[in-house]
Parts: structure tokens; C-alpha cells; sequence
């Protein structure tokens, strides 16, 4: 590369570090020679970054071939590596019939790039292209997927294969690590299903049937699970030597499935969550991601063998939700031991001090309107779905205010704010500082607080990552002046 600009494939680290992906897109940082600073330049210029979308095949196993919407060919899309504060120019291609919209998940950019219809984004046009300026922020784990919107089309947004994983080089890496690997889940084959998951069902607290109220409507289930777009057993094992110190950038890319991750044998230092470094790292033994939710976590690799590192549930496991993790020289069948259970408590991860007081408290109640046998459930914050709520609320940029996600339902809810990251305050009671999010999984008839001082002007929207929540009414729109 170095020639033309910025893009370049095959850097053999990066290669190996996506465990079987096929290309990186580099924009990084040391790509500083592109264009200047907010200017965009003419289309016949090369962009430092260009997605194409289109329809992909993915070989998810031997026997087994998905057809979906990928980003360049490929399933997850490139990892795409960028340099915190070095604008790109991004070129986006759209070779399908209906227009699209590319969300940068967890970036602090501008409304118009970040990709969501509500917040009047730009789109790409079905069969059109789309060029802009993006200056990467902040430095971390973050990802870039579809933002549409597809009611009951279960071969749409979030459902595809349109996502991959955004990595902002930070200015000094956290922590000393051998070698790193990006794995991002994602289920397949989605099923209309009148069945809630069992095992969640069974860990949360049934809500009291109300006079009046209808069954529950439609949820959704899955066939096939994968990890990098590879059934467990069918992909390149995540290859290891002992005594190594192993960095894995977790993302759950999945459209409605909230997921634990376990390796057997082993540890999980959690460094990072959603990208921002945790003031207080902290081993566990199971990792629990909500819906979009990231986790950067080390491995110390000290128990030599073939291990499944995969979720705990065994039907979604045995249906391909996991990886194989082996030793150098080490052979066999891939070994799994079922974890002790442990809740996820993102508390351990931050400090027990005071945090300021908000200038404001906006409590936002979570509601659900079961739709009935064969319809969809709706969604509502504060009793209203988005539909009903008549325009955005406004935020005061430099204000801090506190969001209090009060789940009234026996649903888990991944929620999200856009273009901002909010600092955890108060979690099932307990008070925490320090600890950055984008995304927080508030469990059924939990409570969770989170601060946020608006980082931007402009259109934000909040809603549950619960492709099926969100497009049933499970959003907000702020609009900071
Ligand atoms: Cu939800």
C-alpha cells in the first residue's frame, strides 16, 4: 500500500487474528498521509475506506451455506482499523435493491454519519454510493453494522451478516498481550417462535398476569449460531502456545440474542467494556453480552489441551455457538466443562466512589403491550411508543444527566445511546463510578442507572438493540442543543 492511500488486506497478524476472516481495512494510524481535514474529496480520489454491500454466502459449515447481505464478500465484514482522531474518507456502495444505512456503533461523529434513520443520517442508496468524512472516536472496540429497520422481514437489518468489527487504535494499547482475536456471535436461520428462551425465562422473575391481557407475541429463535460466521468445530481453531497472554475482542452481533461466553480451564481478565477501558479489571469465568455489547478480555493460556470455548447453553452450542481454542502441539476432541453459575454484575469492573450529581434525573420506564397469540408485542418507554411521543426531548450539550432505565418487564433490554457513552451510576441498587458504556443489558424488572453528558449537538436516539423490541416501539430520540 503506501502508494495509493490507506487500504490494505492480508496483514498476516490481522489475518490470523480474525480466527478464519478474510481481509482487513486498514485507515490506521499509520495511514496519516490521507486527505485534509473536513474536506471531502472528489469521488475519482481513492477513499481511505470503502464497504460494499451486497449479497454474500457464508459457509457456516461443511454441509452448510447461508445466503445473507455481507459487507465486501465477507461474514463478519473487514476488520476495520482506524486511528483515534485521523479523519477517513469512507466510501460506501450499496448493490442491493432497498437503501441502507451504516451505523458506526459506539463512535462519538456527527448525526449525518452515524448512520440511523431517526437521527436523518445519510443513506446509501439501492444501488447508489455514499461518501463522507468520519474522524474516529474514541479509541477502542467498537463496530459497524446495518441500521434499518425490518419490522417482520426476518432477511433484513440486523438479521444479516451486515456487521464487523471497528477497532480504534487507542495511543497507548492497555495491557501486554501475544496475540489478539476478534470473535463476534451471531445466529442464523431466524424462526417466528411462540417460545421465550428457556433458560433466561427460568432466571427471571415472571410478571404477574393482568386482568385483560392478551398471551405473548411472537419472539424469535434461531437454528445455527456461529463465531466469526463459523459453527463450532468448523472454522480455524484459535490457535495458542502455553504461557501466552491472549487478548480476545468480544462483540455480540446478533439481532436478539443476549449470550455468555465460557472457556473451560481458564479466566477472563475483563479490561475493557464496549471499548472503554474498566478502572478496575477483574477474572471471572463467564463473560455475559448483551445484544451489541463488547468485551475486551486477557487470557493467561496455562492449562494446555483442546478446549470449547463456547456458550453454556448446550442446544445453541451443540448448534454452533463456539470456538475451539487449542495448544500448540495438542490434539483430541475439544474438551467443555460446564461453568458454575455466577451473575454478571458490572459493578466488580468499577470504583466505589462518589460520582458528581446530575443536573437532571430522566426516568424511563420500560413498558410491554403483549401482542397476542401470532401478532407482535409492543414496546413503550414512559407508557409511549416511539410512534406516540411527538418529537425528540431536548438535552443541554455539557449538561449531565442521569438516564434511570427502569425495566417494568420480564424481558432482558440491551439498551443503547447513540453517539455518546454513558457512565454506569447505579446498578440493582448499588452504587458504581468509572465504568463507560454504550450498550447495558438491564435484566426483567431490574434497575439501572447511567450518567451522560451529551458529547454532540444534534439528533441521538436511545433504544433497546433487540431488533424486535426497537422496531416494535423500544425508542427515544434526544435532540442536544
Ligand atoms: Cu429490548
Amino acid at each position: 500500500m503506501d502508494g495509493d492511500g490507506t487500504e490494505r488486506f492480508g496483514r498476516r497478524d490481522f489475518f490470523s487474528a480474525m480466527a478464519g476472516g478474510a481481509g482487513v481495512l486498514l485507515a490506521g494510524c499509520n495511514n496519516r498521509s490521507g486527505t485534509p481535514e473536513s474536506e471531502t474529496p472528489p469521488a475519482a480520489e481513492k477513499a481511505d475506506l470503502t464497504l460494499r454491500i451486497g449479497p454474500t454466502l457464508v459457509d457456516i459449515a461443511k454441509d452448510h451455506t447461508i445466503s445473507t447481505i455481507g459487507y465486501n464478500g465477507q461474514v463478519p465484514g473487514p476488520l476495520i482499523r482506524l486511528c483515534e482522531g485521523v479523519p477517513v474518507t469512507v466510501d460506501l456502495f450499496n448493490d442491493t435493491d432497498t437503501p441502507e444505512l451504516v451505523h458506526w456503533h459506539g463512535q462519538i461523529i456527527p448525526a449525518d454519519v452515524d448512520g440511523a434513520g431517526q437521527e436523518k443520517s445519510l443513506q446509501v442508496p439501492a444501488h447508489g454510493r455514499l461518501r463522507y468524512r468520519l474522524t474516529p472516536q474514541p479509541a477502542g472496540a467498537r463496530w459497524v453494522h446495518t441500521h434499518v429497520t425490518p419490522m417482520s422481514d426476518l432477511s433484513r437489518g440486523t438479521y444479516t451478516g451486515q456487521f464487523a468489527f471497528v477497532y480504534i487504535e487507542p495511543k497507548n494499547e492497555p495491557g501486554r498481550y501475544d496475540q489478539e482475536f476478534f470473535l463476534a456471535t451471531h445466529e442464523w436461520e431466524p424462526i417466528f417462535t411462540t417460545q421465550e428462551e428457556e433458560e433466561e425465562a427460568s432466571e427471571q422473575p415472571q410478571k404477574p398476569p393482568s386482568k385483560n391481557e392478551k398471551p405473548n407475541g411472537w419472539e424469535i429463535g434461531y437454528q445455527r449460531f456461529t463465531i466469526n460466521g463459523k459453527c463450532l468445530g468448523h472454522g480455524e481453531p484459535v490457535r495458542v502456545k502455553q504461557g501466552q497472554r491472549v487478548l480476545f475482542h468480544f462483540l455480540n452481533a446478533s439481532a436478539t440474542e443476549n449470550i455468555q461466553l465460557a472457556l473451560p480451564g481458564h479466566r477472563f481478565q475483563v479490561v475493557a467494556l464496549d471499548g472503554n477501558p474498566v478502572p478496575r479489571p477483574q477474572t471471572v469465568e463467564v463473560l455475559e453480552l448483551g445484544t451489541a455489547e463488547r468485551i475486551d478480555a486477557v487470557v493467561e493460556m496455562n492449562n494446555p489441551g483442546v478446549w470449547i470455548l463456547g456458550t453454556p447453553r448446550d442446544d445453541d452450542r451443540r448448534n454452533g455457538m463456539g470456538i475451539v481454542v487449542e495448544y500448540a502441539n495438542k490434539t483430541g476432541t475439544p474438551r467443555w466443562v460446564k461453568p458454575a453459575k455466577i451473575p454478571w454484575d458490572y459493578t466488580i469492573f468499577g470504583e466505589n466512589r462518589p460520582v458528581p450529581m446530575p443536573d437532571e434525573v430522566i426516568p424511563m420506564v420500560f413498558g410491554k403491550i403483549n401482542g397476542g397469540t401470532g401478532s407482535f408485542n409492543h414496546w413503550t418507554i414512559n407508557g409511549k411508543g416511539f410512534e406516540e411521543q411527538g418529537g425528540p426531548r431536548t438535552l443541554s450539550k455539557g449538561k449531565r444527566y442521569r438516564l434511570v432505565f427502569d425495566n417494568q418487564t420480564d424481558d432482558a433490554h440491551p439498551v443503547h445511546l447513540h453517539r455518546n457513552s454513558f457512565e454506569l451510576t447505579n446498578v440493582h441498587g448499588k452504587p458504581v463510578a468509572g465504568v463507560m458504556k454504550d450498550v447495558v443489558l438491564v435484566k426483567g424488572f431490574k434497575k439501572i442507572e447511567g450518567d451522560v453528558t451529551p458529547a454532540g449537538e444534534g439528533l441521538t436516539l436511545f433504544h433497546c438493540h433487540q431488533q424486535l423490541h426497537m422496531d416494535y416501539g423500544f425508542m427515544l430520540l434526544f435532540n442536544v442543543v
